[in-house]
């Protein structure tokens, strides 16, 4: 028997046409292959897609791919990512639910103050799967901190473990700044750990627990994704063998895109040299059908980073038949100006780091300092991007999202 764990798909993260049809492509190619390697179900272990209400361009498509392999009589398990959640408790994954396209394992009850999680039974292989989607970060108790689990170990069989979340035990070195679970308070003795939630592929094992796997991004989620899979990251989902004990775990690459990585140290000569030669070394390029990502760091000895012309080199690099451009210029600044270009950078991490930066003000209540002020910082911003329903009157919507803001600030009753 055997079934695929992927993570981390973020359909609908690209806005740019081509990519995002890439990025359909390859969750299309995924699920067909699934079909093709005859998985008996598959695990999606959060961040499916990128925001909880997404285009509906982009679920439609998604749509369209699942019910193919529904219609193969595979069934579609999945948890909550941390993109997957929205402010009003509905989201994609609920819907794709109550449709019966995706069967959500996550089915906690409060059992007097502990976290206790129903088994989800697999009807042809009798796997045990054990769901704990991401939490809203710091936003509310910790669901690893109240977990049963006696319960979970107690149970029989061939158990899997779904969970979205890093652990401090395998944190890569690059993700310090993220929160993470320690091991000790995962279930012990589970046959296999199906991960999401780090966008980097990891095998793990440690001594009284099964395989530990994080698959990384399916395809490619932004920012760092991109600048990863360009530099030759294989991108897909595992294939996971087993009988009444874990077989075997494979890595299923997907094809994503061609990719071009140029990288450029401007320290120490000004902003007309660098231009200069930015432009010189892009001439000879062949970018055609390729997604280029090109990096520049270093401080300039002179100018200004905005004097290189990147916007212009990225219309001409598209006129050539690129795919795509994507600038990184967060390590570029400028001895002169001493200015911090952020560009580039993930948006996610550039709100974290000057949200920590900037928490540090004098008020008298703890809950907006430190940390936990940076976390509600950054609730209130994922809250505040979410447009207006279609045909949402501008007054409706205003109060819809004071009244979310409020709650997610824990001031009911105060304002
Ligand atoms: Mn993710």
């Amino acid at each position: 028997m055997k079934f695929a764990h992927m993570a981390d798909v973020h359909l609908g993260a690209h806005r740019e046409p081509h990519l995002r049809r890439l990025e359909l492509e390859a969750f299309d190619a995924a699920m067909t292959k699934c079909v093709e390697l005859g998985v008996d179900f598959i695990l999606v272990c959060g961040d499916l897609f990128h925001v909880g209400i997404p285009d509906l361009g982009v679920v439609d498509s998604a749509l369209k791919v699942m019910m193919k392999v529904r219609e193969s009589g595979i069934p579609i398990y999945a948890i909550y990512g941390s993109h997957d959640y929205t402010p009003n408790g509905t989201s994609i994954i609920d819907i794709l639910g109550t449709a019966g396209v995706i069967a959500n394992v996550f089915k906690p009850r409060l059992e007097s103050g502990m976290l206790e999680l129903e088994v989800t039974v697999d009807e042809k292989t009798r796997a045990k799967l054990f769901g704990i989607s991401a939490r809203k970060v710091g936003l509310e108790s910790n669901y690893y901190e109240i977990l049963d689990r006696a319960k979970i170990e107690d149970e029989r069989g061939f158990k899997v473990f779904a969970f979205h979340s890093g652990i401090t035990q395998f944190k890569p070195l690059s993700l310090s700044q993220m929160e993470t679970v320690d091991i000790s308070r995962f279930p012990r003795g589970l046959d296999y750990y199906a991960g999401g939630h780090i966008h980097q592929r990891g095998e793990f094992s440690m001594e009284g627990y099964g395989k530990i796997v994080f698959p990384g991004p399916l395809f490619t989620g932004y920012g760092k994704d991109l600048e990863d899979t360009v530099r030759g990251e294989s991108r897909g989902f595992y294939l996971v063998e087993f009988d009444d004990k874990l077989r075997n775990s494979t890595f299923v690459p997907i094809k994503t895109f061609n990719g071009l990585y140029e990288e450029y140290d401007f320290g120490g000569i000004n902003s007309v040299e660098a231009n200069r030669r930015l432009a010189q070394e892009l001439e000879g390029l062949d970018v055609s059908g390729k997604v280029v990502v090109l990096r520049a760091f270093g401080q300039l000895s002179g100018g200004r980073v905005g004097d290189i012309e990147f916007g212009k080199r990225r219309s001409e690099l598209m006129a050539r038949g690129a795919v795509y451009v994507h600038l990184n210029r967060s390590a570029l600044s400028s001895m002169e100006t001493a200015e911090q270009v952020g560009v580039g950078e993930d948006p996610a991490l550039i709100e974290e780091r000057v949200l920590r930066e900037r928490t540090v003000v004098n008020v008298s209540a703890p809950e907006l300092k430190g940390e936990g002020g940076a976390l509600l910082g950054k609730e209130l911003l994922r809250l505040l991007r979410h447009p207006p329903k279609t045909g949402e009157a501008k007054k409706d919507y205003e109060s819809r999202m004071l009244e979310e803001a409020i709650r997610t600030m824990k001031l009911e009753g105060v304002v």
